[in-house]
């Protein structure tokens, strides 16, 4: 069997000491001005008539809170700023854009970044077609494996049966770096975790992951004992997520002994992640078929850690390649016109369910980091469970209806 790509605040820190001046906000009785307050400080600021605003010590405070020429005294409290990044490019709509009717068909990022943005400590392995391993947008955010890092050059450091595995390994070769050479999982690991708010490029649906960059193709193609290493890997050396934007057809109803045959390690290794706790994203496929009839594996295995992802439009209906299933396929996600990062640098936009899945994978990373503790069951249920519905993906997907990274989080977090 042979996998395929699926192309197409500012907050201030107060010190205790006694001395130190904080604003105070401070409404007057109405028979004062503020003059008679400039005992206390010169440099009064006026909101309005009868509000001011002091910078004063907490000592100079307390006695004013007792002194009847103030009705309201309060720390001029800073309001945080709403978490909008400075590289959420114009067309990148999956993440909180509207389409031509108003309606909101993304994943609700911008709310879901006041709750978190993502941690270094959360690990997602993008299993593809590698990275490139020098984008600008990308290096910061790749997951590092420091005793490589910091150890010999030709020496497995870390003892883990591959040698200078720095940030990933490339299966299909068996060297060391996973560097991209088609395209696909550059974007693929753009839209996990460009890095947020660094003013270039794009922004991911994390701003700040571990990446571990895991390559299986090489040529066309990813040999399926290639995605059992890199499956094996990921599950070995720390990854929480896995996204799989790939996959190969059968085995359908009335396949062959065979046929099931060839499935049956891959099934094993993705069943072996999720007894680890390492929830696998997993792209649907790009047939325009009902894989509940003509599945894609492995998004269509029957294995609670896998989600499987098929393809919204910013209409809010299934793109027309996408595949979908009532049973086989769990959410929706955006997957056309998505800009990512592209090779060399800069950004492009493509579509498929590979760039559907991502979306997913990344609100998994972000579920994660704000609750450690969740299991691949937990995560792929309260992603079902808060999912967008809309009646144009009725009986489509398991959610019937497209996630949304806001809901989850809240969920999460119960
Ligand atoms: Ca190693
Ligand atoms: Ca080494
Ligand atoms: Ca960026």
């Amino acid at each position: 069997m042979r996998l395929f790509i699926l192309l197409s605040i500012i907050l201030f820190s107060f010190s205790s000491q006694a001395s130190e001046r904080f604003e105070y906000l401070i409404k007057l009785n109405k028979n004062y001005s503020k003059g008679h307050l400039q005992a206390f400080a010169s440099n009064v600021e006026v909101v309005r008539e009868d509000v001011i605003v002091l910078s004063l010590t907490q000592q100079e405070a307390n006695k004013l809170k007792t002194d009847s020429r103030v009705t309201h005294i309060s720390r001029n409290r800073l309001m945080q700023v709403l978490k909008t990044p400075n590289d959420l490019a114009p067309d990148q709509w999956a993440m909180d854009g509207r389409n031509k009717s108003g309606e909101a068909i993304n994943i609700n990022a911008l709310l879901a970044w006041d709750i978190t943005t993502g941690t270094k400590d959360v690990v997602v392995a993008v299993i593809d077609t590698g990275a490139d391993m020098t984008h600008p947008d990308l290096v910061d955010n790749f997951w590092v494996n420091v005793k490589e890092r910091d150890g010999q050059p030709g020496v497995d450091d870390d003892n883990n049966g591959y040698i200078d595995d720095i940030n990933g390994y490339h299966f299909g070769t068996n060297q060391a770096t996973p560097t991209d050479t088609f395209g696909h999982g550059t974007h693929v690991a753009g839209t996990v975790g460009a890095k947020g708010n660094n003013n270039l490029d794009v922004v991911g649906v994390n701003w700040d992951v571990s990446l571990m960059i895991l390559n299986i193709f090489e040529k066309a193609g990813a040999r399926t004992s290639d995605s059992i290493r890199a499956i094996d890997y990921a599950v070995a050396n720390g990854a929480q997520v896995i996204n799989a934007s790939w996959g190969g057809p059968g085995p359908a109803k009335g396949a062959s002994k065979e046929e099931l045959e060839e499935h049956r390690l891959l099934y094993e290794a993705i069943e072996r992640a999720g007894k680890k706790g390492v929830v696998f994203v997993a792209a649907a496929g790009n047939d325009a078929a009902n894989s509940d009839i003509n599945p894609l594996y492995p998004a269509a295995y029957d294995l609670d850690n896998i989600i499987s992802v098929g393809s919204v439009s910013n209409l809010g209906k299934v793109s027309l390649f996408s595949n979908y299933g009532k049973i086989s396929v769990d959410v929706m996600a955006p997957g056309v016109g998505i800009r990512s990062t592209s090779m060399g640098g800069g950004s492009e936009i493509l579509l498929g369910t590979s760039m559907a899945s991502p979306h997913v994978a990344g609100i998994a990373g972000l579920m994660l980091a704000v609750n450690p503790t969740l299991t691949p069951s937990d995560i792929k249920n309260n992603l079902i469970s808060t999912c967008n519905q809309r009646s144009a993906l009725n009986g489509k997907c398991v959610c019937n209806g497209f996630v949304d990274a806001y809901a989850s989080l809240k969920a999460s977090m119960k």
